[in-house]
């Protein structure tokens, strides 16, 4: 039987581009009007054992870690990344929710396997069923939106990066692609209320859950400090056996420059091209902030890291 989804959907304001949004309680997670459909089957979506799950809070080096689980998966196919996008070697669950990214294209895709498929019923969540290999999945959605057995089910990467470098990325997406303000993101990111929810129940969702052996929390600083560390501990988890040239090899194919000069990386949907890379640096937020602003972030991050857990990265 279906489990109901443990959360309440308030509908909320209407946002330019994406129209009417709801407030899902609790987390304070501002979302697609489209969600309250499709909050159900992605609570009950069934995961089996060799899928791989990406998770994380938008901004948090997603289509990076991305990149590297997959490459980690293709060794031997790696130059398909030259040519096939992202998008398409993975099935971003949320996608059914976000009506205009792309759906023609996957209804297209969605009729050829199935003629009698409708595009009400989500074109990803049907096309994710379909899948016969190993699946690909990735969400922002946190812990509590997704279906409450998926770490019993399948391994998941959770990515982590530091909240005010996030909101920067944020902001330089944003920016671009709506022409957004930074003290407008800056108070929306600060706020209970904000899209995929507040940074800190996102974060926690996933830190509550650190000792299952099937997820896998890495952090965006770590990565950017030392890569070959994380895709040792990245090839424990995930079993890929890859020796230390292979890893080199998966190195350089993921770095910030490689990733960010191949053209079929992110799809060319909605604007959205040129502003997914910015600086892909730690600190890339230095100096950005007025000092006031600057200040209650400070404040901000250290009274919540704290309520995570008092050893957590950002603490102190
Ligand atoms: S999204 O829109 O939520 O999927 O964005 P996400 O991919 O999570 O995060 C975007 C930021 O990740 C940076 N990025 C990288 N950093 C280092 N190395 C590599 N290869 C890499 N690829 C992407 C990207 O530049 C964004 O950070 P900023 O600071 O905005 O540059």
């Amino acid at each position: 039987m279906e489990r109901e989804v443990p959360v309440s959907c308030i509908d909320a304001y209407e946002v330019p581009r994406y129209g009417k949004m709801v407030l899902v309680q609790p987390g304070g997670v501002l979302l697609p009007a489209g969600y309250k459909k499709f909050a159900k089957p992605i609570y009950n979506f069934k995961y089996r054992s060799d899928d791989i799950c990406l998770f994380t809070y938008p901004k948090s080096g997603t289509t990076w870690t991305a990149e590297i689980v997959w490459a980690m998966t293709h060794i031997n196919e790696m130059q398909r990344a030259l040519t096939e996008n992202l998008n398409h070697r993975y099935f971003f669950i949320d996608n059914d929710f976000f009506h205009d990214l792309a759906e023609e294209e996957y209804m297209e895709k969605l009729k050829a396997k199935c003629p009698d498929a409708k595009q009400e019923d989500g074109p990803i969540l049907q096309l994710t069923a379909l899948e016969k290999g190993r699946r690909f999945i990735w969400s922002h959605l946190s812990f509590d939106l997704q279906n409450p057995d998926v770490l019993d089910k399948c391994k998941v990467v959770y990515v982590i990066r530091h909240p005010k470098d996030n909101m920067f990325s944020r902001y330089m997406h944003f920016n671009k692609v709506a022409n957004a303000s930074l003290p407008i993101i800056f108070e929306t990111f600060l706020s209970d209320n904000t899209p995929y929810g507040n940074y800190w129940h996102h974060v926690s969702e996933a830190w509550k859950r650190r000792d299952h052996p099937n997820l896998h929390i890495m952090f965006y600083e770590d990565m950017k400090a030392d890569i070959m560390a994380e895709l040792k501990r990245l090839n424990e988890f995930l079993g890929t056996s890859l020796t230390e040239e292979q890893l080199k090899k998966v190195a350089e194919h993921t770095s910030f420059n490689n990733m960010k000069a191949n053209p079929s990386m992110v799809l060319d949907i909605a604007g959205f091209k040129g502003s997914f890379f910015y600086k892909g640096q730690v600190g890339s937020s230095k100096g950005q902030l007025p000092p006031e602003l600057d200040a209650r972030m400070d404040a901000w991050i250290k009274e919540n890291a704290a309520k995570v857990d008092p050893a957590f990265k950002y603490a102190s």
